[in-house]
């Protein structure tokens, strides 16, 4: 009996945007002026709000948070081919698109400052909250998707990101595997950074990609680079569109890096070099978009100074409105676990308060 092969893979890679705005113009997605400018400026808000959030956590005006200074466009390209009907589920280094999903920046200062109202986008639907249990959000995508089958939605899909740290989280493997076995309309982006905390990417996983990963669940993975804000958007777009038409999930992986600390409560000079950090910098996303703007003529100074004072003056607005909500209920958590009152929770509440009480009246 011969040995034969059963199976082999191959992952592919896309750049359509290189590092000096050059285009593969074969590979272009179709986009009208209006939406590179409005992922321009996704982009551009995110950097500014990220810069803005590190000096009032330094002043002590709000809590730590997690900077996605360099990841811009492997949350904004996809978050551009995002339909209004499409769930999307971030996990903590999602800034810029929650913004351009249209969450309003004082509520994402809410939840850095530790208020559970951070937790809930009012009026904004499919949007999920910000999920700081590494992986946690994966196994809810693929039920959202799951369940979106059931119901019958063909309109809708799952956008749902996570960093290569998730990746060797149980949640990652079950979810992806649900979701594959299940036809789950789920698009799932990790946004590889190269770093979890100080753990790098060689110590994460042993495989020549995180895109591999979804041979084994029976799903198409491909690697994409992930500071090529049109890559993002050409790659979750196919992938959405696939999802969609009952063809299931894929795995996204976008080759990035975080440029800042992993949030304002480590100091990565101690466990990563300083020519590394040098060499993504001249890779920045922003600088790649701006570039190819220009020279399609849609972008030049005048019009980036205004854009920059305009985002500076929202930022400016949200903050006022961040720091001006003082009264909160002081047992909203207890309120938001479940869609409907549970006895458990209920209890909980209840003896929450009554300790509340009791403290106070030991002053
Ligand atoms: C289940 C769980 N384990 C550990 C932590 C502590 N923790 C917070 S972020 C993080 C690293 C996450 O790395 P990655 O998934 O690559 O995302 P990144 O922070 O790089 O965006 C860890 C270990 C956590 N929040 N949840």
């Amino acid at each position: 009996m011969p040995r034969t092969e059963f199976a082999s893979f191959s992952i592919p890679h896309l750049r359509i945007l290189d590092e000096r705005g050059g285009l593969d113009e074969a590979l272009a997605p179709d986009l009208s002026p209006p939406e590179l400018e409005r992922l321009y400026r996704g982009m551009v808000w995110a950097r500014e709000a990220d810069q803005r959030m590190l000096r009032l956590q330094r002043q002590g005006r709000m809590g730590t948070f997690s900077p996605s200074t360099g990841q811009e466009a492997a949350a904004c390209g996809p978050a551009l081919a995002l339909g209004e009907r499409d769930w999307l589920v971030p996990a903590f280094r999602e800034l810029g698109a929650l913004l351009m999903r249209g969450v309003p920046l004082h509520r994402v200062l809410l939840f850095w400052g530790g208020f559970e109202e951070g937790n809930v986008y009012p009026g904004l639907d499919r949007t999920l909250p910000n999920a700081v249990i590494v992986g946690s959000q994966i196994p809810h995508a693929a039920g959202i998707g799951y369940a979106l089958r059931l119901r019958g939605e063909k309109d809708a899909a799952v956008l749902c990101f996570f960093g290569d740290g998730a990746t060797s989280e149980g949640d990652f493997h079950e979810g992806l595997n649900f979701a594959a076995v299940w036809k789950a309309p789920v698009v799932f982006v990790c946004q590889n950074n190269q770093w979890a905390i100080s753990t790098p990417l060689a110590k994460q996983t042993a495989a020549a990609s995180v895109a591999q990963k979804a041979v084994a669940y029976g799903m198409p993975g491909v690697r994409v680079d992930g500071n090529d804000p049109l890559a993002m958007y050409e790659a979750t777009r196919a992938a959405l569109a696939r999802a969609r038409a009952g063809e299931g999930p894929t795995l996204i992986e976008a080759a990035t890096y975080r440029l800042m600390m992993h949030t304002t409560a480590d100091d990565p000079t101690k466990y990563r070099g300083d020519e590394e950090v040098k060499a993504w910098e001249g890779r920045d996303p922003l600088v790649r978009l701006r570039l190819y703007l220009e020279r399609r003529g849609h972008w030049d100074e005048a019009r980036e100074t205004a854009l920059r004072e305009e985002v500076k003056a929202l930022i400016d607005a949200e903050v006022r409105r961040y720091e001006s909500m003082k009264e909160f209920p002081i047992a909203a958590p207890f309120d938001n676990v479940y869609g409907t009152p549970h006895p458990n929770i209920a209890e909980q509440k209840e003896e929450f308060l009554r300790a509340l009480e009791e403290d106070g009246r030991r002053g």
